[in-house]
């Protein structure tokens, strides 16, 4: 493919055959996770059908070729986030226990009571509650949140205050999952640094989205999910800079971590394995692959263009209704494919249900961001998110059943006033 063309990609993806209610899918919720190309879905079922063995273990040939394709996957990973080795990219479940294996090997054994965190305002839950439960285990170790700006950028200026000595570590997410707000990651880790702060990054949503070359960003973590990059559910990837990973404890313990065990004398399994307990979800960590391929074919670049002229197209929609309030940067430039909005009158939820009838899937509720609820005076927003597969015709489809939620609420002409 060699035209970034969403009405072509759309036709790799099945589910759009089909519809709901007589209607087709508008899918505006690939923040939440997105929808799966043949390539990968028939990946999946093919390693099931054909090459189904337990990996690292066998000496029989399925078993190998099982070995290859996972950890064939972790070399292409190298490649996608630009990463001169593999050994120090984990595979977990999800961006959540990327997280929570920092917050339990490296800062469990390397922070101390009086060190401290610093987040954001813009953070996830999953970069939000490891750092809450370590910091009770440290005696109250102090976390502080970085606000935002009125046009809910991060404020940087903040930032560089807050960036005091005591500061180990800073934990930010590289793209908002709720306002799209696009953090300036390298500024961030080039200061951070300068402090002698470590950076972990929360790269669940800027991954699938933005080009991201782990050397040139110069972090030390790096959290993301397959499932929101065209990949199945249930894989998670951490990447965590080789010199820190060396130093880290394990995380969970059982088989394929170990490289002996004794009743009183364990020694660990070398990288990455150490960090890998059990059984890992071998088979859709094989498919991930095609997803990489899918992205890598499109173009990491291309796919930001696309996004951005859909996000400018909604902004220039959504603003034009009356009853819509947006949230978010509302500058194409500095927000990712996802847009929040709230309706003036009409809560959310019933927002959703009401866009739901005609079709359109968006996520509404607190997107697991309570923190940055807050921050906005608000409890709930609705969220329209963006993917490879999005066209105009979705933001149209979108307005129109925004439209659809004024008429059900009687809120249409004079009314309205
Ligand atoms: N974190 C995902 C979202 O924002 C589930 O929807």
């Amino acid at each position: 493919m060699n035209t970034f063309d969403p009405k072509l990609i759309r036709k790799d993806f099945p589910i759009f055959e089909r519809t709901i209610n007589g209607k087709p899918i508008v899918y505006l919720d690939s923040a939440a996770t997105t929808q799966k190309p043949e390539a990968v879905i028939e990946a999946l079922a093919s390693f099931y059908r054909r090459t189904n063995a337990n990996i690292h273990r066998g000496v029989y040939a399925l078993a190998e070729e099982a070995t290859d394709l996972y950890e064939g996957t972790r070399a292409r990973m190298a490649r996608f986030i630009h990463s001169p080795t593999s050994h120090n990219i984990i595979f977990t479940r999800n961006t959540t226990e990327s997280i929570n294996l920092v917050a339990h090997s490296w800062g469990r054994k390397f922070l101390k009571k009086d060190d401290e965190i610093l987040l954001t305002d813009l953070e996830h839950h999953a970069n939000f509650v490891p750092w809450y439960l370590l910091s009770k285990d440290k005696q109250g170790m102090p976390r502080h949140s970085v606000p935002l700006t009125k046009d809910h950028r991060l404020d940087m200026d903040a930032f560089k205050k807050m960036l005091t000595p005591q500061v180990k570590l800073v934990a930010v997410t590289g793209m908002s999952n709720v306002l799209g707000t696009i953090t300036p990651l390298k500024e961030i880790i080039r200061i951070a640094h300068a402090n002698h702060s470590l950076v972990l990054v929360d790269g669940a949503q800027s991954v699938p989205h933005l080009q991201t070359d782990v050397v040139d960003l110069d972090c030390d973590f790096l959290a993301f999910s397959a499932h929101k990059m065209l990949g199945p559910t249930g894989v998670g990837v951490l990447w965590v800079r080789p010199e820190i990973l060396e130093q880290m404890d394990p995380f969970l313990g059982g088989g394929e971590m170990i490289s002996t065990v004794q009743m009183d004398d364990i020694t660990w399994a070398d990288l990455p394995y150490k960090f890998e307990a059990g059984t890992p979800n071998f088979a859709d960590v094989a498919a991930f692959s095609k997803a990489l391929d899918y992205l890598e074919k499109l173009g990491m670049d291309a796919i930001r263009s696309h996004e951005k002229g859909l996000v400018r197209y909604a902004l220039k929609r959504l603003s034009e209704l009356p009853d819509i309030v947006l949230y978010g940067p509302s500058d194409p430039e500095l927000q990712g494919g996802a847009i929040s909005f709230n309706h003036k009158i009409v809560h959310a939820h019933d927002v959703g249900t009401i866009l739901s009838e005609q079709g359109v899937c968006i996520r509404v509720g607190h997107h697991c961001a309570q923190p940055l609820m807050k921050a906005l005076g608000v409890s709930s927003t609705a969220r329209a998110s963006f993917y490879i597969y999005n066209t105009e015709e979705d933001v149209d489809a979108l307005v129109k059943a925004l439209g659809r939620v004024d008429q059900v609420f009687g809120l249409t002409g004079a009314k309205r006033k």
